[in-house]
């Protein structure tokens, strides 16, 4: 029986959370982009408004569900519906970004439930644009929160990165993900403590 594993992606307008998945999916992407309002206009044309969704293949059938929440607070009443029944979360923060520290403690602040049941790795993107010591600074803050999670630098728009990231995460939530042993999918049937 394959094994159907719930990922969700978090962070602000423009970290790359559409791109990620559009980058990662095996099947089409759905999104809902939506002309930005002025302040993010600023950024880019279009911005999420309910969620991106996208499906990820393991080799051995299993399937990864990537959903992408709004980076915009207002439209913050997705976040709760979407890391519904999630497995693990993936923060994206943007080392181009004013002040990636601050933006890293908005999205464990606004998700920590379920970064307390579950899993989080945090992906650094924009790093060629970026501040250079920005994976660093990231670092301190999960350990300053006392969350144990890989911070790792990755370019939304590469699969190669992105994938990464994504097993990552899944193997620190799953040791058997992907495999097709006898002990596969065995932390993604039982419900997480
Ligand atoms: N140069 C560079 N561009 C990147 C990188 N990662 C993503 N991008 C670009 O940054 C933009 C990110 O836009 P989206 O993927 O829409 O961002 P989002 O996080 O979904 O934003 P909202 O839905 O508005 O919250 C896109 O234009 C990407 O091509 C990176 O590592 N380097
Ligand atoms: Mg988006």
């Amino acid at each position: 029986m394959s094994i159907q594993y719930k990922i969700v992606f978090a962070g602000p307008v423009g970290a790359g959370k559409t791109s990620a998945i559009q980058a990662l999916s095996d099947i089409e992407v759905i999104s809902t982009e939506a002309r930005a309002s002025d302040d993010v206009r600023k950024l880019k044309p279009t911005t999420t408004v309910a969620m991106d969704y996208g499906v990820m293949k393991l080799g051995n059938g299993d399937q990864v569900r990537l959903y992408g929440a709004p980076g915009q607070k207002r439209f913050d009443f997705m976040w709760d519906i979407l890391t519904e029944n999630a497995l693990g979360l993936v923060v994206l923060v943007s080392a181009a970004a004013p002040d990636p520290v601050a933006d890293l403690r908005t999205y464990l602040d606004a998700f920590r439930d379920l970064i307390d049941r579950t899993a989080v790795i945090v992906g650094v993107t924009h790093g060629d644009q970026g501040n250079a010591a920005a994976r660093h600074l990231l670092i301190e803050e999960m350990q300053r929160q006392g969350i144990p999670a890989c911070v790792m630098e990755a370019d939304a728009r590469s699969r190669t990165d992105v994938a990464m990231l994504v097993k990552t995460l899944l193997f620190s939530i799953d040791p058997f993900a992907g495999n097709a042993g006898p002990m596969a999918g065995s932390a993604a049937v039982r419900p997480l403590a």
